[in-house]
């Protein structure tokens, strides 16, 4: 699953270097460089998404739902994310995890672009996402992850069709929060989380669409609105789960 928006120079070098797999799905944020056309002339049988939101929460929702493997990786479109650590994620998931996500954090990971402020920014909101959800992330706002497609339900994530006016904006979960939101809510389904040390490139073309300040008070609002969410009424629909909470 590869959420797109004007990536297309960066898909050229990256598309070739995936390894076989079920599908890629891109899912393009309406981007106007040809990102699409780009990944088509890459890699022509990849499947186009288009979402009708804005924000790569809204990107991954739209993607999750065409989904028709056994597997999602969630694979960003900037060169950022390493193919070759692919079959290590799958590896975790075969081997009994149901989220296998990935840290830079953990022994074996890295960066090479994290700025010091999405340092201690990261590090602050993993000690408030542990202790609310008694996990251990080392690395919550990190979006290199896998689990098993049929988890997907249990994201709950908003409608990705539902058309909203101009006004309204990004709607809950449509944003960079998506990663967090994923974190907390297989956290509060109780799945097995396994983490994967990951090595974290450099974006090859091109800046950032995240904006460290406003996007990380969005993910502390994402995660106070996840405790309670977790601890509400939904917390019942999803008790049915017995496997243990994540360690
Ligand atoms: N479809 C879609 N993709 C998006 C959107 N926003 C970001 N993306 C993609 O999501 C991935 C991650 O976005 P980045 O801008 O690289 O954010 P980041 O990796 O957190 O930040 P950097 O480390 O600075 O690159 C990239 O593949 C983007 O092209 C969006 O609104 N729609
Ligand atoms: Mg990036």
């Amino acid at each position: 699953m590869v959420p797109a928006l004007n990536e297309a120079r960066n898909l050229v070098e990256v598309l070739p270097t995936l390894p076989p797999a079920h599908e890629v799905i891109l899912v393009d944020g309406g981007s106007v460089d040809g990102t699409v056309e780009a990944a088509q002339a890459t890699l022509p049988g990849i499947r186009v998404v288009r979402q009708l939101r804005r924000g790569k929460g809204n990107a991954l929702a739209a993607g999750f739902a065409q989904v028709t493997g056994d597997v999602v990786v969630m694979f960003d479109a900037d060169g950022s994310a390493d193919p070759a650590e692919i079959p290590v994620f799958v590896d975790a998931l075969v081997s009994g995890a149901d989220f296998a996500k990935g840290s830079r954090f953990c022994p074996g990971g890295g960066s090479s672009d994290i700025t010091p402020i999405r340092h201690v920014g990261n590090k602050f909101l993993n000690t408030v996402m542990n202790v609310s959800f008694r996990t251990r992330f080392t690395d919550l706002c990190y979006g290199y992850n896998a689990f098993w497609a049929d988890m997907i339900p249990l994201l709950d994530l908003p409608d990705h069709e539902l058309v909203v006016p101009r006004e309204v904006g990004m709607l809950w979960g449509d944003g960079f929060e998506i990663e967090t939101l994923i974190n907390c809510r297989f956290a509060a389904a109780g799945v097995a989380i396994a983490e994967v040390p990951s090595v974290e490139r450099d974006r090859i073309f091109g800046r950032s669409n995240l904006r460290a300040v406003s996007d990380g008070l969005r993910v502390l609002r994402t995660l106070r609105t996840e405790y309670a969410r977790a601890r509400g009424p939904v917390a019942e629909r999803l008790s049915h789960s017995t496997t243990p909470l994540a360690s």
